[in-house]
């Protein structure tokens, strides 16, 4: 058929629902033939073929891309738990899986058409394994949570009733929600709404985990679950202990690694899969993959019966996978479980062990820099891919420097301290490492960057002895002061032309 021939059928065809298509499609390069010749026939239709770049569909939504790239090209992304992902996956992220609903595991679908996530799926879980170097007869994996915090909750639903006792970091102290926060007054994550939560805390005096106080509390509380993560501690924890004092009470053992867990699978950090018994991860922090969860769990024998002498199994795996999928998820979302089977293909290789090699001296030559400019960090140093300073001795909050730094493209967070009040105003910063080393920046280049933090520091610390203890005045004065404002200005254009010479992953425009 001439190619004027097939555009006017096809265009007949469009116009009563594509009914000829099918037909006319025998195998890939006539399909490629005849969608060519159909867009043609669209175009000159004007009907929708979902062929249109997002630039010429969303020019408003490609516009705000184009500005966000352009944010994180050209500022310094500080924030402990971001990354860049990979452009191979986001192209997996980005694709046709996006499209499939398989509600079930590999081979127990809801749905037909399966065939090719199965096998996705499968892949996934036996990258996960591997990544973390674990035995398959001993440690089984979902990879279908939607991120982290679905993750710990469908394990809390798997392995707890509800108002069973949890022991987690206190958020002010560097944990996490999800590890069952609640304030004198109000639960506010549904950990604490749903279980009876008992925080462990920092020694306020070494800035690190109080597992003496942890023993005891957990002696009169007597927990269900102690949960070892963090999302706001510069250094290693201590599994074997923590191990040890579930033991007492029978409890379960979580380790929550999502923020070090790329550390864990280049084996730069100790792993906690030695000691825990259900690990669960997010996929995009410095494990640089698609946003996304993992649980792993414990699988096959645990141990004899005194009496009978007969195995005792693990009985995680069917709670947990049911937990996800009928309890509380739907679909998986296979493009993200494809994008994080790609991500973690990457984890596995050498490149990847270099650069969490690099992430962690990196840190550190950013603490050291730190410190020799007087700053205070809490623990006094770093073992992994962030730092936390410590403000007060410089009589300034985390929220006030925050902000400065963001007017000068430097991107990172208040953070609390222990012994903080308010979580609005902090007293501490988070500083993190992951995501400009995978710029290829190295330490003198972080030394660069504390240059430029130290900058933004003293800028906030002038503001505020002009404005005063009102956060509101602060930030007027930051944005209407003139000389104020030539100041931060022309810090951000040095830190722009600076971050702006270093490469990115991911796509070049988007
Ligand atoms: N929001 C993440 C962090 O910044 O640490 C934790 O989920």
């Amino acid at each position: 058929m001439l190619r004027s021939a097939a555009t006017a059928v096809l265009t007949k065809a469009l116009r009563t629902n594509c009914q000829l298509l099918p037909r006319v499609t025998t195998g890939v390069s006539q399909q490629r033939w005849v969608m060519s010749a159909t867009k043609q026939a669209q175009q000159e239709e004007k009907v929708w073929t979902g062929q249109e770049s997002l630039a010429d569909s969303d020019p408003d939504m490609w516009g705000l891309l184009q500005k966000e790239k352009d944010r994180q090209l050209r500022g310094l992304e500080l924030i402990a738990s971001e990354n860049f992902c990979s452009k191979a996956a986001l192209e997996a992220l980005g694709s046709c899986l996006n499209n499939k609903y398989s509600e079930g595991y590999p081979g127990q679908r809801y749905y037909g058409g399966a065939e090719i996530v199965d096998q996705i799926e499968l892949m996934c879980q036996q990258r996960a394994q591997q990544a973390f170097r674990l035995d398959p007869e001993k440690w089984g994996v979902n990879v279908q949570p939607y991120s982290g915090s679905p993750a710990n909750f469908a394990v809390y639903t798997a392995l707890l009733n509800p108002h069973d006792r949890i022991m987690g970091l206190d958020l002010p102290d560097g944990g996490h929600l999800t590890h069952g926060f609640m304030t004198d007054t109000k639960r506010i994550s549904a950990t604490s709404i749903y279980f009876e939560s008992m925080p462990y805390r920092l020694n306020a005096e070494t800035g690190l985990i109080d597992y003496d106080k942890l023993e005891e509390t957990a002696r009169l509380f007597r927990p269900r679950m102690i949960i070892a993560g963090t999302s706001a501690y510069a250094r290693l924890i201590d599994y074997k202990r923590m191990r040890e004092i579930c033991d007492e009470h029978g409890a379960y053992l979580l380790a929550d690694m999502a923020h070090i867990s790329g550390l864990v699978a280049a084996g730069t950090i100790p792993s906690p899969f030695e000691y825990a018994d259900v690990v669960t991860t997010t996929t995009h922090k410095t494990l640089r993959g698609a946003r996304a969860g993992l649980i792993f769990f414990r699988r096959g024998v645990k141990g004899q019966n005194k009496k009978t002498g007969k195995d005792i199994m693990y009985d995680f795996e069917r709670k947990i996978n049911f937990s996800v999928f009928p309890s509380l998820q739907g679909g998986p979302h296979n493009h993200a479980i494809a994008a994080v089977a790609v991500a973690l293909k990457q984890a596995q290789t050498p490149m990847f062990r270099e650069y969490q090699e690099q992430v962690m001296s990196n840190t550190k030559a950013m603490a050291e820099a730190l410190m020799s400019k007087g700053y205070k960090l809490v623990s006094d140093g770093t073992d992994n891919h962030l730092v936390l300073v410590d403000l007060r001795p410089k009589g300034i909050d985390g929220a006030r420097v925050e902000r400065v730094c963001e007017l000068a493209s430097i991107t990172c967070n208040k953070n609390t301290c222990p012994g903080d009040k308010s979580a609005l105003k902090p007293g501490g910063l988070r500083l993190g490492a992951p995501a400009l080393t995978s710029r290829c920046m190295k330490e003198d280049n972080f030394r660069q960057v504390v240059e430029f933090i130290d900058e933004a520091v003293q800028i906030g610390m002038q503001v505020q002895d002009k404005t005063g203890p009102k956060m509101v005045d602060f930030k007027k004065f930051l944005l209407e002061d003139e000389e104020t404002v030539g100041r931060i200005s022309d810090l951000r254009a040095r830190v722009e032309s600076f971050a702006r010479t270093f490469p990115m992953p991911g796509f070049d425009d988007h």
